[in-house]
């Protein structure tokens, strides 16, 4: 069926979670949704603040524009608007906008009758963000551990709290984030490699145009090359194991820095030092 005709058979009312058929409707390509309008609203709003704490600010240069959190010493309390106060509500539109977008996921699957995966993945960048300045902050006793808003603010927070560990390289639990990305990066290669060689066939020896391969193609290539093949559905479920394990371990990493573990990261390892057998 071509896309625009199926888009008509299954724009159709129900699924939704909440507001029954209120805003069950469409524009343009997008369905809206009670969550679509909660997006909206705060993401709409957090980008007004944005541009409010930018005008309140030293630069319009948007490499620059930093809104901050508020100094340690408000802990976990309200700050004033303009000392950090912004960066709070900012916040709160954020993860509003963060879970709007995922529960208008989880509606669009519903109208389709799939399966959640989807939202569910979505849900855990959420939590690596909201480990970042929820959690972590909570478990410190103060909003001001949050990184600021800010494309090179962000940056220069990140190393600044990586140095305060001294090595964050160190961190056993960034050590497996920083390996399921590249593994992620890896299998993904392999994947769109391994798909477009199957379907993209060699000319023949008479440069007659090549027959496109089925998977069993697909399969053999990777048992001949390295004795397995996890199959042409199981590779997705690889995919997604190893990219949500990535955005789990972050978040794991970052939430023990401080909570558990104050010293360097380099220090963690003395129990390897420690271990009887080398006494
Ligand atoms: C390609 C999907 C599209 C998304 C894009 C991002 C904004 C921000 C806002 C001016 C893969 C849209 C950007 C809406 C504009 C204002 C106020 C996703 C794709 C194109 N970072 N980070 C970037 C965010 C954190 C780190 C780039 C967001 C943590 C490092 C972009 C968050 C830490 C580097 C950006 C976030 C951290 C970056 C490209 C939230 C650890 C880079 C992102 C909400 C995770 C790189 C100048 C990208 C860069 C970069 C956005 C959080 C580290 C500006 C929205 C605090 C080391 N980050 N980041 O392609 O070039 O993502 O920075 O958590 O080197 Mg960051
Ligand atoms: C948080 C983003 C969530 C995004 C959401 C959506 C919009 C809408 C709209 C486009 C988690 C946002 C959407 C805004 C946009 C439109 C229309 C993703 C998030 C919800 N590190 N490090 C990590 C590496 C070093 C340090 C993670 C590598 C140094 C600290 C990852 C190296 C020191 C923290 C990682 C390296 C250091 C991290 C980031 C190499 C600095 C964190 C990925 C090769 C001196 C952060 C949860 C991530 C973390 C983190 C990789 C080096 C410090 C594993 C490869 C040694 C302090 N580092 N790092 O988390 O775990 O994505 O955050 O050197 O806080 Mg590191
Ligand atoms: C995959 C796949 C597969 C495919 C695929 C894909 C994975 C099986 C079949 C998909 C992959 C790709 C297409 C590849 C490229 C993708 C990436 C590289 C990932 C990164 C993506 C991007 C960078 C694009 C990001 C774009 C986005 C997020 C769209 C932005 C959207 C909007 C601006 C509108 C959002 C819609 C909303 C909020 C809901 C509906 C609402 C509206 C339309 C707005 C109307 C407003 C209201 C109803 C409310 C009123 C507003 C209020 C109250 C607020 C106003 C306040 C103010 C202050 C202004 O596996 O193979 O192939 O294709």
């Amino acid at each position: 069926m071509a896309l625009l005709s199926f888009e008509r058979k299954y724009r159709v009312r129900g699924g939704t979670l909440v507001g029954g058929d209120l805003f069950d409707f469409w524009i343009g390509p997008f369905y809206v949704g009670f969550f679509g309008v909660t997006t909206a609203f705060f993401a709409g709003l957090g980008t007004a603040l944005i541009f409010y704490g930018a005008s309140l600010g030293p630069t319009w240069n948007p490499w620059l524009i930093s809104i901050a959190p508020p100094d340690i010493r408000y802990g976990l309390g309200f700050a004033p608007l303009k000392a950090g106060g912004l960066w709070q509500i900012i916040t709160i539109c954020a993860v509003g906008a963060f879970c709007s977008w995922a529960l208008r996921e989880v509606e669009i699957c519903r109208k389709l009758g799939m399966g959640y995966h989807v939202p569910i993945a979505f849900g855990v960048a959420i939590f690596a963000y909201v480990s970042l300045v929820v959690i972590r902050p909570i478990l410190l006793g103060a909003w001001g551990f949050g990184f600021p808003y800010g494309i090179f603010s962000h940056l220069d927070w990140v190393s600044n709290t990586g140095y305060q560990y001294l090595h964050f390289h160190y961190n056993p639990a960034h050590m497996i984030a920083v390996s399921f990305f590249f593994t992620t990066t890896l299998a993904l290669a392999l994947h769109g490699g391994l798909v477009l060689s199957a379907v993209n066939p060699r000319e023949g020896p008479n440069g007659e145009l090549g027959e496109v391969k089925s998977p069993e193609y697909e399969d053999a290539f990777f048992r001949d090359t390295i004795g397995y093949s996890v199959g042409t559905l199981g590779i997705h479920r690889v995919g997604l194991f190893l990219a949500l394990s990535a955005g789990f371990w972050s978040a794991i990493c970052i939430i023990i820095s401080g909570p558990l573990w104050t010293r360097g990261w380099p220090e963690w390892w003395s129990w390897w030092l420690n271990l009887p057998i080398w006494a």
